[in-house]
């Protein structure tokens, strides 16, 4: 039986160093020392041997037990180094890798011409104000100076929600709203926003477009300031060069009436493709605020005056980057907006 445990020593002994791998020398463990093991078979064979042999054999088998287990630690804490350093290894990072390019997002060409034209006006003083896309016929219309069945209505059909509530059609119902709570101070005002009308689209219309309103109201303001701001205003967008020119129109908000052109910036005046061969570019309409429209607002038109302008950025977007479809600033095409880069503005 001595022999038995001897040998039984030296193959566990072997298979333990032979291991490779923590499963595998959990295997071995198993084997030799579990409970279907042969040092438990040999334990409990014990009872079978003659009573002065078995405290010798008992202590036999215990030191073979304990060599086993101790070679099965000491085997396993190297394996166990080893696989953490195996991890370690595969798992670390490859600093010289090139970096994955993160696509980054811009601002939608759009809303940049919307916020530089924002950013003049703030310079000059102006504050931003806004108003409701759901509007009442009242502030779109009747308070400015279009009441009910006005022919210039036609102009700018609207989708209604009621009789008196609508898809506002321009932004110029903010003019009505703003003199209304200011009640009578000065007023210098941008307001940016979105508008709906009853156009069928094409290249150059959308049914749903922005639009710009500028007010100022106040004591002294002349048509002459008008000029002088919509003149420096074209100079900021489309370059230092560029003239303005005042052609009378007709708003029912304002008297007079004018449509501002601007010199075109491609030919210079020559006449070409951008400027229809004119010379000219349509920017805006614009005009001195109607003294009806400041008296439905609570403004003495004997003590104050005002001027106001319209614009729309989409068309000012297309004639600045030569956009040929009003469209593509709606349809989200990618290959069409990121070719606006921010940093060549
Ligand atoms: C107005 O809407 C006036 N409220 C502007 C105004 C304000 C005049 C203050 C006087 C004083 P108009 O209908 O012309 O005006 O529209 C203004 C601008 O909106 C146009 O010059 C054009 O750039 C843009 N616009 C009009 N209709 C469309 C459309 N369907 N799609 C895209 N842009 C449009």
């Amino acid at each position: 039986m001595e022999q038995q445990l001897q040998q039984l020593k030296e193959e566990a002994l072997k298979k333990i160093q032979d291991a490779q791998g923590v499963k595998e020398l959990n295997d071995v463990r198993v084997a030799y020392l579990g409970k279907k093991g042969p040092i438990t078979d040999l334990l409990k064979g014990m009872g079978k041997l003659p009573a002065e042999e078995r405290p010798k054999m008992g202590a036999l088998v215990n030191v073979v037990r304990e060599t086993v287990t101790e070679a099965l630690e000491s085997r396993m804490a190297v394996l166990e180094e080893a696989a953490i350093q195996a991890q370690l290894e595969n798992e670390s990072i490859d600093v010289t890798l090139p970096g994955r390019p993160a696509p980054a997002g811009n601002h939608h060409p759009l809303t940049r011409v919307v916020e530089e034209i924002e950013d003049f006006f703030i310079s000059m003083g102006y504050e931003i104000a806004e108003g409701p896309e759901v509007e009442k016929d009242y502030y779109n219309f009747e308070a400015l100076n279009l009441p009910k069945g006005h022919p210039a209505r036609d102009m700018q059909d609207s989708f209604y929600i009621s009789e008196d509530v609508l898809l506002r059609t321009h932004t110029s119902p903010v003019q009505a709203r703003t003199m209304e709570a200011k009640k009578g101070e000065a007023i210098k005002i941008i307001c940016p926003g979105k508008v709906y009308r009853r156009d069928n689209d094409d290249a150059t219309h959308s049914h749903q477009f922005t639009q710009i309103e500028g007010l100022v109201v106040g004591e002294n303001i002349r048509m002459s300031d008008l000029k002088g701001t919509l003149d420096l205003f074209a100079k900021k967008m489309f370059g230092a060069d560029r003239e303005i020119r005042l052609r009378p129109s007709f708003f029912p908000f304002t008297e007079p009436s004018v449509e501002m052109d601007i010199s075109c910036f491609k030919c210079g005046g020559a006449g070409c493709n951008v400027c229809k061969k004119t010379g000219w570019i349509e920017i805006l309409g614009a005009g001195m605020v109607h003294p009806n429209v400041l008296k439905m607002a609570g403004y003495d038109p004997s003590v104050v005056t005002g001027f106001a302008f319209g614009m729309g950025p989409e068309r000012i977007a297309m004639l600045k980057y030569g956009v040929e479809d009003i469209r593509h600033f709606y349809t989200n095409d990618i290959r069409f907006i990121s070719q606006f880069n921010r940093t060549e503005a």
